[in-house]
């Protein structure tokens, strides 16, 4: 069946025909994508043109990747920029949302995991002046982080007390002028998170309380991987 289905593809993929189908073919496409770009790609078009449930379930992977090299993918209220010499293609930039989220994910997981590990490189830009970088997981706040351009590293904040999610966020380098505004200093750094028990789907967003122009400060998100696991130190 999977192979009648490929031989027919030619762009567009009937919904009918999918829903009929889609528990066979998406166990040969999940198996497929790891090593075959195409077939990812295909697997893409197929989701696109169906939101159902049978269809999400079907393709959920072990890992996720989004390097925002090519768009914002899957992500609603995403945008892209990769005009910047030195960041390249981000999630972003963004300004302010009052704190409330902005732009978001949902993935499917597979079963049988207990952990999900969600990690990415955030990028404060330019004039942070202790505002919150606040992160959602299934589209609830669990951390808020303040910069400062004139301060190393996390000026304050809160995360959840919520065990079932253990978030870290580190300094990556230097805290100086690296890319947009040149006028003011950015820092970047890698944001983890380990969701125990996180079900067959969780989504991942963002949002922040900047309050002036994103030509004057801004936040981008790179490089969002999700990876089902039992061994969470090994991610
Ligand atoms: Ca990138
Ligand atoms: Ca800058
Ligand atoms: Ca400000």
């Amino acid at each position: 069946m999977l192979r009648d289905f490929l031989r027919s593809e030619s762009g567009a993929v009937t919904t009918d025909y999918v829903v009929m189908s889609a528990g066979v073919v998406g166990v040969g496409i999940a198996v497929l994508n790891t090593t075959s770009m195409g077939v990812e790609n295909l697997a893409g078009d197929i989701n696109t043109a169906l939101t159902g449930n049978i269809v999400n379930t079907s393709f959920a992977r072990e890992r996720y990747f989004d390097d925002f090299e090519n768009g914002a993918g899957y992500w609603v209220g995403g945008h892209t920029d990769s005009s910047d010499g030195f960041f390249g293609g981000i999630l972003g930039p963004y300004g302010g949302s009052d704190g409330a989220e902005v732009v978001t994910r949902t993935y499917d997981l597979l079963g049988g995991y207990d952990y999900a590990v969600v990690d990415f490189d955030l990028h404060a830009i330019d004039s942070w002046d202790d505002e919150q970088f606040v992160m959602f997981i299934d589209g609830e706040p669990i951390s808020a982080t303040q910069f400062n351009w004139q301060t190393d590293g996390v000026t304050g904040g809160w995360t959840t007390t919520d065990g079932n999610y253990t978030v870290t966020i580190e300094p990556s380098g230097a805290r100086e002028h690296f890319g947009y505004n040149d006028e003011w200093v950015d820092q970047s750094f890698d944001v983890r998170v380990e969701v125990a028990d996180p079900g067959r789907s969780i989504s991942v967003g963002f949002g922040s309380t900047l309050n002036q122009g994103v030509a004057d400060e801004s936040w981008g998100v790179d490089n969002v991987a999700v990876t089902s696991t039992n061994s969470p130190s090994d991610v």
